[in-house]
């Protein structure tokens, strides 16, 4: 390391600490750069970092930042130990299968901030549906049945800060092994658990006779037998069933012919009672003998 004689006039040493010095708590690194023609001061390159150095500054003291460095005027040298360190990402949730940028900035001891960019961090995940995060600080969400929380932590100069996030379930249908069958994750995941095969849409785990496609469709509880939507001809032209849910809609279609495709939606009256509903076709044609179905939809 070279020495000149401290001459302001024509020289400026200047030295630097900052986002460059990685991995270090206390650190104190010497660049040589050259002022600016004249000796007055201006802007001076040292190769991976610029400053720009006045020599009034020089004398006087004090602070001035850009971008990720921080320069320090009136001090022959430059140290500092960061104090403490916060991590963040704006805003704060993240959409499963989306990426969301996590960012860090150090507190040093004499209270100016360090802003770092991702890259210069350690980043690991302490929990939650956080599949990956880049060396930039990119972190990436998997698949959630429901909103989920997850921490990741990052780590810098033997400081660590931990980052708060909630990836927000946005597809209904996508997690794990019941993705895309047809069913909301939540509902099979609340009767059958996590990765359990008798949660498949055409599986009949209670032997009722009815899917747990029909059963979610119903809104009754495909792991009890006894829980089952029942439909009987109570008129020549009305259908009662049970159970009823404000979350489905309830439709009664005719057909001159038991077999599909003949049915399709008749108008209907509607009457409630002892959590029984009734649709009565409300003008049934003369001729050969109907027959009825419920149509549910959601
Ligand atoms: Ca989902
Ligand atoms: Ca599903
Ligand atoms: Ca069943």
């Amino acid at each position: 390391m070279s020495r000149r004689p401290p001459n302001p006039a024509r020289a400026a040493r200047a030295l630097f600490c900052g986002a460059a010095l990685v991995g270090a708590p206390a650190v104190a690194q010497e660049a040589h750069l050259s002022a600016g023609a004249g000796g007055g001061g201006g802007p001076a390159d040292g190769g991976a970092v610029v400053a720009q150095i006045s020599i009034g500054d020089a004398f006087s003291g004090g602070v001035s930042t850009g971008g990720n460095l921080i320069d320090k005027g009136g001090f022959t040298g430059q140290l500092f130990d960061p104090r403490s360190l916060s991590a963040s990402a704006a805003p704060d949730t993240v959409d499963e299968g989306a990426a969301r940028q996590l960012d860090a900035s150090a507190t040093l001891d004499d209270d100016t901030t360090l802003n770092m960019p991702g890259e210069f961090v350690g980043w690991s995940v302490q929990s939650g549906p956080i599949v990956s995060i880049s060396a930039t600080g990119l972190a990436v969400a998997g698949a959630v049945f429901e909103d989920t929380a997850a921490t990741v932590v990052g780590s810098w100069g033997g400081l660590t800060a931990d980052v708060d996030l909630t990836v927000l379930d946005i597809d209904p249908d996508n997690f794990g092994l019941y993705a895309g069958d047809g069913l909301e994750d939540t509902w099979q995941i609340g009767f059958f658990g996590l990765e359990n095969p008798d949660a498949g849409p055409a599986r009949d785990p209670d032997g009722d006779g009815q899917s747990n496609a029909f059963e979610f469709l119903a809104v009754v509880d495909p792991t009890d037998p006894l829980s089952l939507f029942c439909a009987e001809l109570t008129a020549e032209n009305a259908v009662t069933f049970s159970p009823v849910s404000p979350l489905r809609t309830y439709r009664l279609s005719a057909s001159t012919a038991a077999a599909p495709p003949g049915f399709s939606v008749v108008p209907a009256d509607a009457s409630d009672a002892g959590g029984e509903r009734t649709l009565s076709e409300t003008a049934p044609p003369p001729g050969p003998r109907r027959f009825y179905r419920i149509d549910i939809s959601d």
